[in-house]
């Protein structure tokens, strides 16, 4: 086999600063509390550690609104503080990838500034604005976070458009002074020595340049289809590629929002020059019924599984590459969202690891999955902090929805849920912060905390653990086929990895009763398997038929 980039076989751990750890007590994580922390992710295995966006920032969205992406958020800490993070982090032989935000810049930002004072500004033609038609907004698309997409302002009788918060304004990228700034931005980043970039929503960066109203046959004013996946996309990608990904050899993840398969096969096979690898949302939208996100509903097993099979399938036909993830700081925690975080936490939380890290593509962690931290299930709107969930709160309170359902939907669905402290321990504040921390501490962190794991034998960590060095030390995990075999089983996700002729067989139920699963007729194995991996500490070797108890997940390897 010719030689595979190194993050082919790398696991990523995601860190949101905000939420990670407070060493200056104003209850805001920072910088020097990430430095605390290297050890600890030292010792849970991970290669590479993501950090979302720690730039100067309003933080009307976290710091995904970006005013100076030249300097850190005050909050956060300096510029030296950033460099010894990163010094700290190769010192211990693991890597850096930030976060960069180039589809939209904060309405703070100097250019925005600049771009909104007259229509001959020299930065007007940074953003994307365009004259009222009829009176009204140029078209109907709508914002990400709720409402139309195109914000007037009064000065120049114009409109400039945010797919995001109406403080979050679109960069225009035909502009061709504005990528060369951007990509000048990211060579001073890659001076410094960061090993990578996680791209957020850069599927969105390649409008249609006619900006049509959606006729609404996906959703009224939907307009995805309009600069999704967008006409010149691949195109800046591997001008990207060519400027900055490739001089400083980064490893590069593009969040997709609503990308196809295709289209990911684009984006990431090597011979295209663009990305490493994608993020792509189909699996996690297995609960918004009809498309809705706002409802409070069960999720479809079989749409899971089924999403999760033809991306292993078709990514590895085409020679693609996957991102791995059940979770970040926009989804709801997955313990509590495919697993059970009442009654099995450890069973359902090693079990939803496995099935995921057993794929093909890189493993993403997010803080605190690894010992199986939940939704925090706030009760009253004021614990939460989140743009869009308070938006979502608003407009479901126009609509007429009852307070109480507003308040289950957001339980289940806010991006809140994942955003609230870690638990360190079970001291005050979960040993987050001595301070009232930005967004209240879920209550469950006596139970469920770094700390407790730590001394526990067996525990969520070690699996974690384990799973890391598995894919260390076996090629099939990297390379292997995949064959999804479980036929529509109502609970039971299994699947085979073949390379050559080793095999493996990951074997998932998802639920928490007894059930039995047995391998289909047409798939058979030679040799005697060893158990590689399981949650049960006496799993059953009758791979053919298996009784598997309460969320029970093994892995047979036929070597
Ligand atoms: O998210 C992009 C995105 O489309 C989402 O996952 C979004 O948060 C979700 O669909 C809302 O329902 C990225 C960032 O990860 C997110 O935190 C930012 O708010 C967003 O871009 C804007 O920069």
């Amino acid at each position: 086999m010719t030689e595979q980039p190194w993050w082919k076989k790398a696991v990523v751990y995601q860190i949101y600063p905000k939420s990670f750890n407070d060493t200056t007590g104003n209850g805001v994580g920072d910088i020097q509390g990430i430095i605390e922390k290297l050890d600890y992710l030292n010792t849970l295995g991970v290669d590479v550690l993501w950090l979302t966006p720690m730039y100067k920032s309003p933080q009307n969205d976290n710091g995904y609104d970006i005013s100076d992406y030249y300097d850190i958020h005050d909050e956060y800490g300096t510029m030296q503080d950033f460099e010894r993070l990163l010094e700290e982090t190769h010192k211990r032989g693991m890597k850096l990838i930030m976060d960069i935000v180039i589809n939209h810049t904060s309405t703070e930002h100097a250019w925005f500034q600049e771009s909104k004072k007259s229509k001959d500004n020299p930065y007007r033609d940074y953003y994307i604005w365009k004259d009222p038609v009829d009176g009204g907004p140029p078209s109907n698309w709508q914002s990400k976070f709720g409402g139309n997409a195109w914000e007037y302002d009064e000065n120049t009788g114009q409109y400039y458009l945010h797919l995001f918060d109406v403080t979050q304004a679109d960069l225009n990228w035909e502009n061709e002074e504005v990528r060369e700034k951007l990509y000048e931005m990211m060579r001073f980043w890659g001076e410094k020595g960061v090993d990578g970039f996680r791209l957020d929503v850069i599927n969105l960066i390649s409008k249609d340049q006619d900006f049509p109203n959606d006729d609404g046959s996906v959703a009224p004013g939907d307009g995805r289809k309009f600069y999704t996946d967008g006409p010149k996309v691949h195109e800046y990608m591997q001008e990207m590629n060519r400027e900055v990904f490739e001089p400083y050899d980064l490893m590069t993840v593009g969040e997709m929002s609503s990308t196809t398969i295709e289209h990911c096969i684009r984006y990431t096979a090597p011979e295209r020059k663009e990305l490493s690898m994608t993020f792509n949302f189909h699996h996690l939208k297995v609960d918004y019924p009809n498309g809705e996100k706002w409802t409070k509903a069960p999720f479809d097993f079989q749409q899971l599984k089924q999403i999760l099979s033809t991306w292993q399938e078709n990514m590895h036909k085409g020679q693609g590459w996957n991102a791995l993830f059940w979770c970040n700081h926009d989804q709801p925690r997955v313990l509590s969202r495919f697993g059970d975080d009442e009654r099995y936490p450890d069973k359902s939380g090693k079990m939803l690891a496995t099935t995921i890290h057993m794929m093909q593509g890189t493993p993403y962690i997010y803080q605190g999955e690894e010992f199986g931290m939940t939704n925090p299930k706030f009760e009253s709107i004021d614990q939460y902090r989140d743009v869009e969930s308070l938006n979502a709160y608003k407009i479901m309170k126009e609509k007429g929805t009852d307070e109480q359902e507003i308040l289950e939907i957001l339980k289940q669905k806010s991006r809140d849920n994942s955003r609230t402290p870690v638990q360190w321990s079970n001291n005050d504040q979960a040993g987050f912060t001595d301070a009232t921390p930005w967004i209240p501490v879920a209550s469950n962190y006596p139970e469920v905390n770094a700390e407790k794991v730590m001394h526990q034998e067996n525990s969520i960590f070690t699996h974690y653990q384990e799973l890391i060095e598995l894919r260390k030390t076996h090629d099939i995990i990297t390379h292997g086929s995949y064959q999804w075999i479980d036929q529509n089983d109502d609970r039971v996700f299994a699947y085979i990895r073949q390379h050559d002729e080793e095999a493996l067989l990951v074997v998932n139920n998802f639920y928490g009763e007894n059930t039995t699963f047995s391998l289909p007729e047409n798939v058979d194995f030679k040799e005697d398997p060893e158990i590689l991996l399981s949650n049960y500490d006496d799993s059953s070797s009758d791979y053919r038929d298996v009784t598997l108890r309460p969320y029970e997940s093994i892995v047979y390897h036929f070597p």
